[in-house]
């Protein structure tokens, strides 16, 4: 085992089991939900990766180690810290290093997920091409590291503020497989379309572990993206979250607000001006994506068999 791994007791039993684990990053407790309640929300993470047959494991940086399965009292500790460092994978060097706490992003936690021998990750949408990019170079690190770590990333796609078409060219460029699990379209997290086609589909769990587990035994040491969307019901207007991603971009802009806060910023931003529907909307994501990844997590373990 990574010698910076710690594995939580029912995460390593599971693992060496070869029962099927679910990787979990920060963003489930410390950046999406709203505080307080935010612990209660990662607890009903962890049991939606339950009742898809998997069990969860929340990743974060802690005292010089990756922890990979909190136990409550970590959970807990991560609930209520304020403004725990964002770490994506440029950052966990520093941060191990700094003794403190880090909240993992897609990207470290697909680094850290990878290390403890996880191969499926949930989370609500994927970082991606921002919609300054031509400008900015701003691409998130999310994407790259898609192509560094081997595992099945179960999302809605991709974060409703970002540049969807450009990130699934990327994508492509990256060699990553995108599938969409029962649907047509690639989600925007919020909303069930992103109005682009997923490359693939797959309509059955065996026919989508069967997709992943052939892609890697292809040769690929890369990740997989399997996207579902937010319920119907659970979807906000596609309109609105428009209007209030281009007012958040605008007001990001006139607060020269660049590098890793933008993410956070926007998301922040988009959630005011949509009150609190966002707020039960990024719970409906996580809580489905949670559901899904387990199952897939099933269903890649029983291809080992
Ligand atoms: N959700 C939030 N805030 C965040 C993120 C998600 O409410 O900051 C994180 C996710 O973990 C995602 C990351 O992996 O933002 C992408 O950030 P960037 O565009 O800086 O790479
Ligand atoms: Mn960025």
């Amino acid at each position: 085992m990574h010698q910076l791994v710690r594995l939580g007791n029912e995460v390593e039993q599971a693992l060496r089991e070869g029962r099927p684990v679910v990787a979990l990053e920060t963003t489930v407790i410390n950046h999406g939900p709203p505080y307080p309640g935010n612990l209660e929300w990662a607890l009903d993470i962890c049991r939606a990766v339950r009742e898809g047959g998997a069990t969860p494991a929340v990743i974060g940086v802690a005292q010089g180690h990756f922890l990979v399965g909190m136990t409550g009292s970590e959970l807990d500790r991560f609930a209520v810290t304020k403004d725990i460092p964002k770490a994506s994978a440029r950052d966990l060097g520093p941060v191990l290093a700094s003794g403190g706490l880090g909240a993992t992003t897609v990207a470290s936690s697909l680094l850290i997920a990878d290390a403890a021998g996880i191969p499926v990750l949930s989370t609500g949408g994927l970082g991606g091409v921002h919609r300054n990019a031509p400008v900015t170079f701003d691409i998130s690190a999310d994407l790259l590291q898609l192509t560094r770590s081997q595992v099945a990333v179960v999302c809605a796609g991709a974060k409703s503020i970002l540049d969807i078409g450009r990130t699934l060219e990327y994508l492509e460029t990256l060699g990553v497989p995108v599938i969409g699990y029962r649907c047509k379209d690639f989600p925007a997290y919020y909303s069930t379309s992103s109005g682009f086609p997923n490359p693939q589909r797959a309509d059955e769990l065996t026919a989508l572990a069967a997709a992943i587990d052939l892609h890697w035994r292809a040769g690929a040491t890369g990740s997989a993206v399997v996207t579902a969307p937010i319920d119907a019901a659970d979807a906000l207007d596609g309109a609105r979250i428009e209007r209030a991603v281009h007012r958040a971009l605008r007001e990001a802009e006139q607060d020269g607000v660049h590098g890793a806060a933008v993410t956070p910023y926007l998301l922040k931003s988009v959630s005011a001006a949509t009150g609190g529907r966002s707020a039960a909307a990024t719970r409906a994501v996580l809580i489905g994506s949670a559901r899904l990844a387990g199952q897939v997590a099933g269903a890649l373990a029983d291809r080992q068999e």
